[in-house]
C-alpha cells in the first residue's frame, strides 16, 4: 500500500468520532443555556443534551475539514444539524405521530414535560437551528455561504425533506405492497436529507467547490439509505436470535422494510452495494483527508446494534 492508502487505513475512526462528539456536546450546552422561560429551555435541553451519537454534527465537521475548513468554522452549522434533528425526534415521538414512550432509553420529551411543552420545545429547537447558523457563524465566512446553508437546512427539514418524508411514511402505513421505489422515497426524505444537508453545509462552510459539495451530497445519500438498510436487517436478525435460529421474523407482516420488499439476502447484498457507492464518491478526494467519512460509511455498514 502507498503511504496515503496506509494513512487512510490506519485512521482511528472511533477516536475521531469521540473527540468531535465531546466538542459538539460542549458547544450545544453553551448554545442553549438554562434561561427564562425555564420550562421550555429545560425541555429543549432534556432532549438536546441527553445522549445521541451526534452523527450529523460529526459529518458536518468532517466534510468541512475534508475541503480545507476547520472544526471551529463548522461548529455553529454542525450544532444546527443536531438542533433540527432533535426537533424532529421530539415531534416524531408525540402521541399524534409515533406515540413513543422511550427515546435513547429515557422517557420521551412529552412524557416528562407534557404534549404542549414538547411541541413548543420542538418548534423552538428548529427555529433556533436557523438563528444559530445566521447569528453565530464567524464573521470571516462569506455571507453568501451562510445564506446557502440556511437554504439547504430549510429544504432538508421541510415538505421536500424530513416533514414530507414523514407524511408519506404515515400515508403508507399498513400498505402491504409497498415497492422499493416508494420505500426509498421515504428513507431519502426522512433520513438521508438531513444527513446530506449536514455534509453539504459542512462543505459549503469549508469553501468546497461545486464538485466537492455534490460528491459529499451523493456520498451521504447512499449512507442515509445504508443506515436504514442496516437498521432493517438488524431488526430481522435480532428477532431471529430472540425467537431461535429457525423462526426469524415474519417478513410478510408489519411495516415496510428492505428485507420485506426484496428478501433478506438481496437486502444484505444491496447494503454492500450502497457502502461501495458511498465510498466511490469519496475516491475523488485525498484518501487521508477522506478517512473520517470513509470510516463513517464502514461504521454504519458493519455496526452490530
Ligand atoms: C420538526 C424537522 C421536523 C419534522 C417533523 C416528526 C417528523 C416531522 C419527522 C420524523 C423524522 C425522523 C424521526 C426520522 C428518522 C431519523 C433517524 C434515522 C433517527 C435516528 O437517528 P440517530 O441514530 O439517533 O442518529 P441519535 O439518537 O443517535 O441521535
Amino acid at each position: 500500500a502507498t503511504t496515503r492508502e496506509k494513512g487512510a487505513h490506519d485512521f482511528d475512526f472511533k477516536g475521531y468520532m469521540k473527540s468531535k462528539a465531546i466538542a459538539v456536546n460542549e458547544a450545544l450546552e453553551k448554545a442553549v443555556p438554562l434561561s427564562h422561560p425555564e420550562r421550555i429551555t429545560e425541555a429543549m435541553r432534556y432532549s438536546l443534551l441527553g445522549g445521541g451519537k451526534r452523527v450529523r454534527p460529526c459529518l458536518c465537521i468532517a466534510a468541512c475539514e475534508l475541503v480545507g475548513g476547520t472544526q471551529d468554522l463548522a461548529m455553529p452549522t454542525a450544532c444546527a444539524m443536531e438542533l433540527a434533528h432533535t426537533s424532529s425526534l421530539i415531534h416524531d415521538d408525540l402521541p399524534c405521530i409515533d406515540n413513543d414512550d422511550l427515546r435513547r432509553g429515557k422517557p420521551t420529551n412529552h412524557k416528562v414535560f407534557g404534549e404542549g411543552i414538547a411541541t413548543l420545545a420542538g418548534y423552538a429547537l428548529l427555529a433556533f437551528s436557523f438563528e444559530h447558523v445566521a447569528a453565530s457563524t464567524s464573521n470571516t465566512i462569506d455571507r453568501s455561504r451562510i445564506l446557502r446553508v440556511v437554504s439547504e437546512l430549510g429544504r432538508a427539514v421541510g415538505r421536500r425533506g424530513v416533514a414530507g418524508g414523514q407524511v408519506v411514511d404515515i400515508e403508507s402505513e399498513g400498505n402491504g405492497s409497498i415497492d422499493l421505489k416508494s420505500l426509498e422515497w421515504i428513507h431519502v426524505h426522512k433520513t438521508a436529507m438531513l444527513l446530506k444537508c449536514s455534509v453539504v453545509c459542512g462543505a459549503i462552510i469549508g469553501g468546497g467547490s461545486k464538485e466537492e459539495i455534490e460528491r459529499t451530497r451523493r456520498y451521504a445519500h447512499h449512507v442515509g439509505l445504508l443506515f436504514q438498510n442496516v437498521d432493517d436487517i438488524l431488526d430481522v436478525t435480532r428477532s431471529s436470535q430472540e425467537l431461535g435460529k429457525t423462526a426469524g421474523k415474519d417478513l410478510s407482516v408489519g411495516k415496510a422494510t428492505y428485507p420485506r420488499v426484496m428478501g433478506l439476502q438481496r437486502a444484505k447484498e444491496y447494503g454492500l452495494e450502497l457502502v461501495k457507492r458511498a465510498k466511490d464518491e469519496l475516491s475523488f478526494f485525498d484518501p487521508v483527508k477522506a478517512a473520517p467519512l470513509l470510516g463513517f460509511a464502514d461504521y454504519i455498514a458493519f455496526r452490530k446494534s
